[in-house]
């Protein structure tokens, strides 16, 4: 990449996270997501870790206001009202203010409140914030292994694709399958008038989502109800790999803060998970999300399963099977890391989660093969996505046939890849390096 490129992407990645800032918080991207949106927000802060502290620091303080009495941090946070999204504060029907959905994403926050102490330039100056933020961090953390792991197997579970973050992809076709949609609500879709309807979910797909938020309302959100009653209960790899990563920094950071019985905690959620995992693991030696009612693992691998490295439990044989896994991937598509199988007959570049590439998800694969002696497919990784931004722009997402920009534009969080990754030789393992 020449010195001019790399100029123009740093400056037009600033431009967007200033453009998307709301004061406090980031949406997205205004044209299609109006709002704060969970993980999202920890990639951000990421980004502007690397030229304003305090901003970073401010935007998982922002995300920790929609944080609800029982540790749940929601998906989204409807700071303000918009009426370009659906399913808005109605349709969701929590009782938090500010107003809430009733789903988590997948727990990105510790990572990031890590990364943000290992960078800060002077961390006495922000030793109070960190202290401030870790009992929610914890409080989230437990919420997941105690709420959504009511019998302590290690395993967790969503209870909707939009917690997994990987919204439609065939990890749910099964789980989906099996939820008899109660409501339509395709003519109340906002995204499909935003973004080409090709690169979104189904209508059937919203109808079934939606009707699991019905089943919530239902139970009126009660947290051990919904764990155990929704139609729809699946370990999501995605989330479970992303938790064991984020259980592993909030670890170091309770010992940083002289935290013994919370680091204490942390390490038997973290023996626990790596216990459970072999439970991910299909015959091919592929690790896949698990359907905790029919005990089904996922038709295919897909992006997550590069997590386990990332996560940190991978055996030696995972790591062999995972670095072969990626190669053949390139072997049949030129940009990495695709979101779904190329092999699977349900492969779709364009179609959301279901073909192409997330520049958050590869950041976290490509932590993962550095930290486990593979230098040569993270720098491959690296390059791809610097790649994909530099001729296409800082669109949501890309097909890794072709490296075309898809989804909405101006995207923060590929901004913030491009700020705290990217952009930066060298950096390629998050936090711990
Ligand atoms: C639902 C904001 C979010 C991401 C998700 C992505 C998409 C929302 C949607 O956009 O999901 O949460 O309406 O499609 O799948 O990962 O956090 O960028």
């Amino acid at each position: 990449m020449t010195p001019e490129t790399h100029r123009r992407l740093d400056q037009e990645a600033r431009r967007i996270l200033a453009a998307n800032d709301r004061g406090g918080y980031t949406v997205p991207n205004e044209r299609v997501y109006p709002f704060q949106w969970n993980w999202d927000s920890a990639f951000v802060a990421m980004g502007f870790a690397m030229f304003d502290e305090d901003r970073a620091w401010r935007e998982l303080e922002t995300l920790f206001l929609g944080q609800w009495a029982d540790g749940m941090v929601p998906s989204i946070v409807f700071h303000t009202p918009a009426d370009h999204y659906y399913p808005g504060p109605t349709a969701w029907g929590t009782r938090h203010q500010p107003p809430t959905t009733g789903i988590s994403q997948p727990p990105v926050a510790a990572t990031s409140a890590r990364f943000l102490w290992e960078r800060a330039v002077d961390r006495s100056l922000v030793r109070d914030r960190l202290a401030a933020l870790f009992p929610k961090l914890m409080a989230w953390h437990r919420w997941w292994h105690e709420t959504r792991d009511p019998d302590g197997s290690g395993l967790v579970t969503v209870t909707h694709p939009w917690e997994s973050g990987r919204d439609n992809s065939p990890d749910w076709d099964a789980p989906l399958a099996a939820v008899a949609p109660t409501v339509s609500v395709g003519a109340l879709r906002k995204d499909n008038k935003a973004v080409d309807p090709s690169e979104r979910p189904t209508d059937d797909f919203y109808d079934r989502v939606m009707t699991l938020v019905e089943e919530a309302k239902a139970l009126g959100w009660d947290g051990i109800a919904v764990s155990r009653g929704l139609s729809m209960r699946v370990c999501d790899l995605g989330v479970q790999c992303i938790l064991s990563r984020a259980d592993r920094d909030l670890l170091a950071l309770a010992e940083e803060l002289g935290r013994s019985e919370d680091a204490a905690t942390l390490a038997r959620w973290i023996a626990r998970s790596d216990a459970a995992a072999a439970r991910l693991r299909a015959p091919d030696g592929t690790y896949r999300s698990l359907d905790l009612r029919t005990g089904e693992l996922a038709p295919c691998p897909t992006s997550a399963s590069f997590l386990p490295l990332y996560a940190r439990f991978a055996t030696p044989d995972d790591v062999e099977a995972m670095s072969s896994l990626a190669r053949s991937w390139w072997d049949r598509l030129p940009y990495g890391v695709a979101s779904c199988d190329p092999g699977f007959p349900g492969f779709d570049p364009l179609r959301y989660w279901r073909g192409p590439v997330w520049l958050v998800v590869n950041r976290m694969i490509a932590d993962g093969f550095a930290a486990h002696g593979l230098d040569d497919i993270a720098a491959r990784i690296a390059d791809d996505s610097a790649a994909m931004l530099a001729t296409n722009g800082f669109r949501e997402y890309f097909d890794p046939r072709t490296a075309m920009g898809l989804g909405g534009h101006g995207f923060s969080w590929s901004a913030a890849m491009w700020l705290s990754w990217l952009s930066q030789p060298g950096s390629t393992r998050l936090t711990g390096a």
